[in-house]
């Protein structure tokens, strides 16, 4: 029996140390699959962008001790009064009841709570919404079930990115069901705006890595803006429950030096530097040198781009086929559905 304890109690003591040493080990793996999940990860995923080491600190050093501090209040309050008010210690209960004071401070003391966290808040979401000038502008547009990229500064034609089939995932030793077919690719420490928006139903344009989470709603641009701080992959998915497949749609953003950035735009047949920003499809760069956020999300080129990813649903037919959304009616959107 005692023997039996003693190994009980060692192989808790080595269970013990193992889990710390999974806790501790953890951040080290991260750094490993930065811009992905990881094996016991505990937490938010490292962060890669500005925004994103913001969030970080907001849930960090501001939400969670102000949790565990509720927390840990509300447990001692319970235990107190579980062993100094039971039936054994307390047998005459006393019959008042309200206490105006008691009740004042337990509805003003939450709201200062909520108020000190809304300040916080409050700076982060100002944050995410005072995009700084972009030098490029993505547009994404959601569809059921895969991702549709345009460049429209770089005159590069919509192109398709569907989640990388399992056997091609694994021959790349790549995460399967977070690789796309076609990534995003941006250039580091560049400002990237991205406009998000849907063909079909709501999905959500998310990526844990550099904070981005923004709803992509058919027939509305929705605007949010990263700046990435380390070469790399990351990975994203629809957060948006969109039907069947709206587990199956990543989001890859691979990014780059500013020189294999102007590879990849030359392969795609675009171009860094367009001739006019009207020249290029649903051009951009003519709002951004005005500097104002509001003209940012040019209607027509977005609507002119949904008949389009439409039409190119499967993983199989990617960008071939599909013409640069300037060229498409506008006018035919509606009818798609
Ligand atoms: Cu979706």
């Amino acid at each position: 029996m005692g023997l039996g304890t003693r190994a009980l109690s060692k192989a808790g003591g080595v269970l013990a140390s193992a889990s710390l040493a999974v806790f501790f080990a953890t951040p080290t793996w991260a750094q490993d699959l930065m811009g992905q999940p990881t094996p016991g990860g505990i937490g938010l995923q490292p962060a890669a962008s500005p925004l994103k080491h913001q969030a970080h600190i907001f849930h960090d050093a501001i939400l969670m001790p102000i949790m565990t501090a509720i927390c840990v209040l509300v447990l001692g309050l319970i235990i107190w009064i579980a062993i100094r008010y039971n039936e054994k210690a307390n047998p005459v209960p006393a019959k008042w009841s309200h206490n105006t004071l008691i009740e004042v401070i337990w509805t003003v003391l939450p709201v200062m709570i909520l108020v000190g966290i809304s300040l916080f808040s409050f700076r982060l979401l100002f944050a995410y919404h005072d995009m700084p000038t972009p030098d490029l502008t993505v547009k994404a547009t959601g569809n059921q079930w895969n991702w549709a990229y345009e460049y429209p500064d770089q005159g590069i034609a919509e192109y398709i990115s569907a989640m990388l089939p399992e056997d091609e995932a694994r021959a790349q030793n790549v995460p399967y069901r977070l690789a796309a077919s076609e990534p995003i690719v941006v250039p580091v420490g560049k400002t990237v705006r991205v406009l998000v928006t849907a063909a079909d139903v709501i999905h959500a344009f998310a990526l844990p890595a550099f904070g981005l989470k923004t709803d992509a709603v058919p027939g509305r641009v929705n605007e949010t803006w990263f700046r990435a701080e380390r070469t790399g992959v990351f990975y994203g998915q629809c957060s948006e429950l969109c039907g069947v497949d709206h587990a199956f749609m990543p989001i890859q953003i691979n990014v780059v030096t500013e020189a294999e950035f102007a590879a990849w735009v030359a392969s795609k047949g675009g171009s860094m530097t367009p001739a006019t920003a009207a020249e290029a499809p649903g051009g951009t760069a003519a709002q951004v040198a005005v500097g104002t956020t509001e003209a940012a999300a040019p209607a027509a080129p977005v609507a002119g781009a949904i008949p389009t990813a439409q039409t190119a649903t499967t993983p199989t037919a990617p960008a071939a086929g599909t013409a640069p959304a300037a060229t498409a009616p506008a006018a035919a959107a509606p009818a798609a559905q």
